[in-house]
Parts: structure tokens; sequence; C-alpha cells
């Protein structure tokens, strides 16, 4: 049967149609999460060995190695980006959208027992605060009420266990990531704000930071994603006491998202727009790895697990990834990269497609033997070939650095 080129044509649109419409409608629905920024390993309690996620769209859950949902928000949240367990069990969760943070009750979620909220005057009056750092500046107190997702867009929300730094008191550490301030706020007994790094009209000091972190010598450290640095500061008084910065043949970083002790001096660092990680040794003051996967879509969050092995947020393939340490090879995927069967089909198909053509040229040539290399239509296909394997090798780069671009704009 020979099919016309103009009957080819439609065939190619509607299988197209009808994969996207799977792909992009229907499997969405039974996917449990899609876009997760913070994951975390639980290595302790009832949910041992699963894995707490922070999806930007939807529930913030709690997931087995299958995907199977074993606990998650009573609701839908809109842009979260980091979630933890306390250590009473329950889920601290940055609500994002709603500028506060919140506990939920492990054993009942609709319930929030505890909450901290940046636009409730009782837990924080910013004038009077911004008097009390001595900011003449109050500009950025005029867009509370902006039409944005979220005028503080809290992105980071960690846990701080007081005995472990001598108080009688524990905190939450968060990240204001739109007014570039760290605050950390008592948890405990007040919702004051007891620290406070950075200053929203001063953009030399933090610029929409990612995951400061309080790391056990006391020092705060935080990837002050905008200036391209990571940056640890005495918290007492806040001098920068080691800066990290990239240069060439490195490439600077590029939104860096995270930086982890591991333990020897070693520092995990995840250099997102790069999809890349780094590890840093502080004894000897120089990088010592780079661990990069084509399988890496802008990682939002690395933690070394345990058995040595490192777990990755993959941000935009709605997966998560177990990564071996010495190889870099990806030992496990959590999720199902959904949104990538249609590009990675269209691409595939157009492979396939040169690949016969390039056959039927090379059986068709009247040149002989190796003279058909001569042959100009052999050289297109062999070029469209080529590209087409480039790009689904350097699909997620690519997909990346145009999203980053566009999100830094
Ligand atoms: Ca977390
Ligand atoms: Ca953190
Ligand atoms: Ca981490």
């Amino acid at each position: 049967m020979n099919v016309s080129k103009k009957q080819a044509t439609i065939g190619f649109i509607i299988i197209f149609s009808c994969l996207s419409v799977i792909f992009y409608l229907i499997v969405p629905i039974f996917i449990p999460y899609s876009t997760p920024c913070d994951v975390d390993y639980i290595s302790e309690g009832e949910y041992t060995g699963c894995y707490l996620v922070s999806p930007v769209w939807g529930r913030v859950m709690i997931i087995d190695e299958n995907s199977n949902i074993k606990w998650q928000n009573h609701r839908e949240e809109f842009f979260i980006h980091d979630s933890d367990i306390l250590p009473n069990g329950n889920i601290l969760i940055g609500d994002t959208s709603n500028n506060r943070v919140i506990e939920v009750d492990i054993n009942d979620p609709s319930k929030i027992l505890w909450s901290w909220d940046a636009l409730n005057s009782f837990h924080i009056n910013w004038t009077e605060f911004s008097f009390e750092q001595g900011w003449t500046d109050l500009s950025f107190l005029e867009n509370q009420n902006s039409l944005l997702v979220s005028w503080t867009l809290i992105n980071d929300v960690d846990f701080i266990n007081g005995s472990m730094f001598g108080r009688n008191y524990d905190s939450i550490l968060l990240s204001l990531n739109n007014l570039n301030l760290v605050i950390e706020v008592n948890y405990s007994e007040t919702r004051e704000i007891v620290w406070s790094y950075g200053q929203p009209t001063n953009i030399n000091i933090l610029y929409h930071q990612h995951n400061p972190d309080r790391y056990p010598n006391g020092n705060t450290v935080i990837c002050d994603s905008g200036n391209h640095r990571i940056i640890e500061i005495n918290t007492t008084t806040k001098e920068i006491v080691w800066e990290f910065k990239l240069e060439f043949p490195h490439g600077k970083l590029r939104v860096a998202r995270d930086c982890d002790d591991i333990g020897n001096g070693l520092r995990l660092i995840t250099d997102s727009g790069n999809n890349r990680l780094l590890v840093y040794d502080m004894n000897s003051q120089s990088l010592i790895k780079e661990i990069k996967s084509p399988w890496f879509a802008n990682p939002y969050d690395a933690d070394m697990l345990d058995n040595g092995n490192i777990l990755v947020s993959n941000l935009l393939t709605d997966t998560i990834l177990i990564v071996d340490y010495e190889t870099g090879l990806i030992l496990r995927i959590i999720g199902f990269p959904y949104k990538w069967v249609v590009p990675y089909t269209l691409i595939l198909t157009a492979i396939v497609y040169n690949s016969i053509q390039l056959f039927k040229t090379l059986k068709t040539s009247e040149r002989k033997k190796l003279r058909k290399l001569l042959d100009f239509q052999l050289y297109r296909r062999i070029v469209y070939i080529v590209c087409g394997i480039l790009s689904l090798y350097f699909f997620n780069a690519i997909i990346t650095f145009l999203w980053i671009f566009n999100v830094q704009g």
C-alpha cells in the first residue's frame, strides 16, 4: 500500500495528539505528585524507609519507593517548596502561597496545630521589626497584598533543636525568598523572630536565597542563589566565614539550592541550573567532585543517605533519583517522567524515520560502494540522526536552561 505524504502527515498528527491527551491530561491523574522540590528520606518512626515529598503542585505526601502514598496532607497546596518531619512526628510545611508555616497533625492532617503567618500582625509586626533592624527603606512592605503567587515566597523550613545550641526553646529557620531574608522564629513559645540575616532592599547581602541550614558548629550556611554563591556565616556576629563561588573553567554557580555537610569536612552542593552536584572539601579548600547526569533536570535538593548513595529531587521530570556517589550512575528512579514521553517519542520517531531514509538512499544510490558516500542526500540524513541523538542526550540540560532563563528572566 502506498501512503501519500499528506496521509502520513495526518496520521502523524493524530498519533501525537492522542499521545498528548494521554500523557498531559489522563496520566497525571494517576501520578501521585509532580514537580518535587525538597525530598527527605525518613530514617526513623512509623514511615522509616519512605520519602517526604514537597511538590510544587498538590499535597505534601509520604511515599514509599514504589510511589505508593503512605500519608498525605488534607489540603491541596500551591507552590510548596519544603516540609520537614518534626521530632514529635508531625509535619512542618512551608505553606508558600499563604505566606505561612504550618504544623500539620500526622494522625489527622485536617488539623493545623501551630502556625507562623507572615501576614498576621499578631505573629509579626513588619514595620516594628524593620525599624528594629535599622532598615530605612521600607518600600518592600507596600507589596504585602500584591497579586504575586506569594509575597514572601517561603522556600525553606527547618526545625532547630534548641538543646543542641544550649537554648531552652526550639526554633524554625525560614527562608523568605522574595524578601531576600532568612529569619529564625521561636517555635516553643513566642513565635517572635529571634534571628535574621539579609535585608529586602539590599541584594548584596542575600538575593533570592535557598535552603539556609544551621550546621552542627552553630554557623548558618545559605545558598545565596541570585549572587551565584554559597556563604557560611557566624550566626552570632553575622560575619561571613566561608564564601564559595566558581569561576572558569567550572562555570559559575547557577541557582545553587542546597549545601549539606556530609561529614569528613565534605559539602554536597546542588548546582540546580547547571544540572550537577558538586562535592567541596573544606580540608583542602577545593572542589573534589562534579556529578553530572543526563537524567538530572533542575535537581532541587540532594541528601547523602546512610548507605552512601545520594537522594536527588529532580524538579522538572517529576522524579526522585537515587544516585551512586562514586560513579554518578542512576541506581533508581522513583516516579515517572510522564511529561517527557511526547517529546522523547517525537525525537525517537525522527531518528527512526531518518535511519530508514538513510538505508533507502544507500540502497537506491547508483554510485558503487564507498562512492555512495558522495551522495548529498545521505549526509542530510546523517546530520538529522546525529542531531536527534544529541538532543535526546542533552534534552534535560536544554529544558533546564530554558526554564532557569525564563524564571530568572
Ligand atoms: Ca525538608
Ligand atoms: Ca534548610
Ligand atoms: Ca539536602
